[in-house]
């Protein structure tokens, strides 16, 4: 299986995102957390071409779930990462699929049907915008560059901690950003547009694909206290370009209680 044949798969999801009249079929999963006849319909397709392209790969979408998986391989899909902006027609949301193999991603890949922007990696490959290769910022000073945000909309308890931060990292950036898509954050993380991005309490379809793009890129991933993500659990993410991390981390630190 080739990632051209992926990519290919992934791209005829376009008609399906820009459906605004699918997307306001909504139905409400939890506090902020809706899914709507695109979601569904994106995963539907994808998760049947997927098997029929390669049937030794499980399946793990964000519309089915955390379940047991008994392979070494499986696909992670988000089909779509920014489901309240799709609902609004903000225009900023993204299909994120990546490849499991042996608790490492292999394969990731997010697309932004709004910009026809492809953003693909394979692991010891590089990392790709449509045929162009990407690499992280050069920014080694937070005061240079710009930082993505996430504000974990559906746990507000963590709002006021959240926020802090967001402040503290504020004064120290060039500005911050929130598109709303953790994968379009990463994806902006790795072709250098921002010098990293931060966000609590993520699942692994949020940010599976794009925790490669920026590792092939030639940036760095963690959750909150610099350990390694593990792309098969819900955690947090810190990415950036490597140099930015550690002054990154500092500025994460929760306070005592
Ligand atoms: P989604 O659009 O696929 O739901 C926004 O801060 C980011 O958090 C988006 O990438 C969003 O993905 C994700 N998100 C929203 N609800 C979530 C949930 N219940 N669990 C994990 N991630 C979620
Ligand atoms: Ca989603």
């Amino acid at each position: 299986m080739k990632i051209q044949e992926v990519i290919a798969l992934v791209k005829r999801t376009k008609d399906l995102v820009e459906n605004q009249e699918l997307a306001e079929h909504i139905k409400v999963k939890g506090p902020a957390d809706y899914v709507t006849q695109v979601d569904i319909g994106i995963q539907n397709f994808l998760k049947e071409e997927l098997s029929r392209l390669a049937p030794q790969i499980q399946f793990l979408g964000e519309e089915t779930g955390l379940q047991e998986l008994t392979g070494d391989s499986f696909w992670i899909l988000d089909p779509i990462d920014g489901t309240t902006n799709l609902i609004h027609g903000y225009l900023h949301s993204t299909v994120s699929l990546g490849l499991c193999q042996q608790g490492e991603i292999v394969m990731g890949i997010v697309y932004d049907p709004f910009r026809e922007e492809v953003f693909w990696a394979e692991k010891g490959k590089g990392s790709f915008l449509n045929d162009k290769p990407i690499q992280v910022s050069k920014s080694a000073s937070l005061s240079k560059t710009i930082i993505g945000v996430g504000t974990t909309p559906y746990q507000r308890e963590l709002a006021e901690e959240n926020f802090k931060c967001f402040h503290r990292v504020f004064m120290r950036c060039q500005d911050i950003r929130r598109t709303g898509s953790a994968a379009m954050e990463l994806a902006y993380t790795a072709c250098g547009r921002q010098g990293g991005y931060f966000e609590a309490c993520l699942q692994p379809w949020d940010y599976a694909a794009g925790l490669l793009l920026v590792q092939e890129a030639g940036g760095l991933v963690t959750d909150f206290f610099g350990r390694p993500t593990d792309p098969r659990k819900a955690g947090s993410v810190v990415a950036t370009n490597g140099l930015l991390h550690k002054e990154l981390l500092e500025l994460l630190k929760r306070e005592p209680s």
